[in-house]
């Protein structure tokens, strides 16, 4: 096993695909590349049930079953260099990048920006149950698979873009950027699902969970909603980055 975890792709040669779809126009409000976002936007995620895992996959995605969430908030984007630099203004990037999402971070300084922006990581659930909706999808627009629809390596681009400029990358709550352009860390240890009942040396407290997939990473299979990815808390990779997540209270 990787230091990484799973694994993480190299520089394949990317499959350059045809040129992506115009938007829906229930996806018009999309917001422009390059657009300031800043504070980010939070949705509310409401309370309820949604369908967790899969059963054809990977077997630690299973078994699929309903999982109960209570209401909550969740980032339309990922963190972006921007506003991690507003955090640690020490914080290199290439320029006119300040919209893309920042990545190399560890776990431990995704946690303390969380922290000092007065959010935290999302778990798992709530990052699964916000790309994927209450109603089991595949990718978060549906089952299709439509590889030039998100950042991915797939798409061709061959780096970050900014966040929320893939804009059929959407979920049926208005997540954007579940599918690509960085994969992200998140609040939860790689441990079996209830129920799952699987073996596997590296569940436990070693790993935390990073979910979706990135510029550099294979669409069909990793980019769906259910897959589950891992690393050690202290890798840093161009291809990670996180979003934010809040208690919604009452
Ligand atoms: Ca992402």
């Amino acid at each position: 096993m990787a230091r990484g975890g799973r694994f993480w792709p190299g520089l394949a040669l990317a499959l350059v695909m045809g040129g992506a779809p115009a938007p829906p126009a229930a996806l018009a409000a999309a917001p422009a590349a390059g657009r300031e976002i800043s504070p980010p936007e939070m949705l509310l995620i409401p309370g309820g049930w949604f369908l967790l895992g899969n059963d054809h996959w990977d077997s630690d995605e299973g078994p699929a079953q309903r999982a109960y969430l209570p209401a909550y908030y969740i980032a339309r984007t990922e963190v972006t260099h921007r506003q991690y630099r507003a955090f640690d203004p020490t914080h290199q990037f290439p320029p006119g990048e300040e919209d893309h999402p920042v990545a190399n971070v560890t776990w431990a300084e995704a946690d303390a920006y969380a922290r000092w922006a007065g959010k935290r990581l999302p778990t798992e659930w709530e990052w699964e149950k916000a790309a994927r909706g209450p109603d089991g999808r595949r990718y978060p627009w549906g089952d299709d698979l439509e590889p030039a629809w998100a950042n991915t390596g797939a798409a061709g681009l061959g780096g970050t873009a900014p966040v929320g400029s893939f804009p059929r990358d959407v979920g049926p709550f208005g997540v954007m950027d579940t599918v690509g352009n960085v994969a992200e860390w998140t609040a939860s240890w790689y441990l079996p699902y209830p129920g799952g009942g699987t073996t596997n040396p590296d569940f436990g407290e070693s790993f935390r969970i990073v979910r979706g997939t990135s510029w550099d990473g294979d669409f069909d299979c990793d980019g769906r909603t259910a897959f589950r990815n891992f690393a050690r808390p202290d890798f840093r990779h161009p291809t990670i980055g996180f979003r934010l997540a809040q208690d919604a209270t009452p």
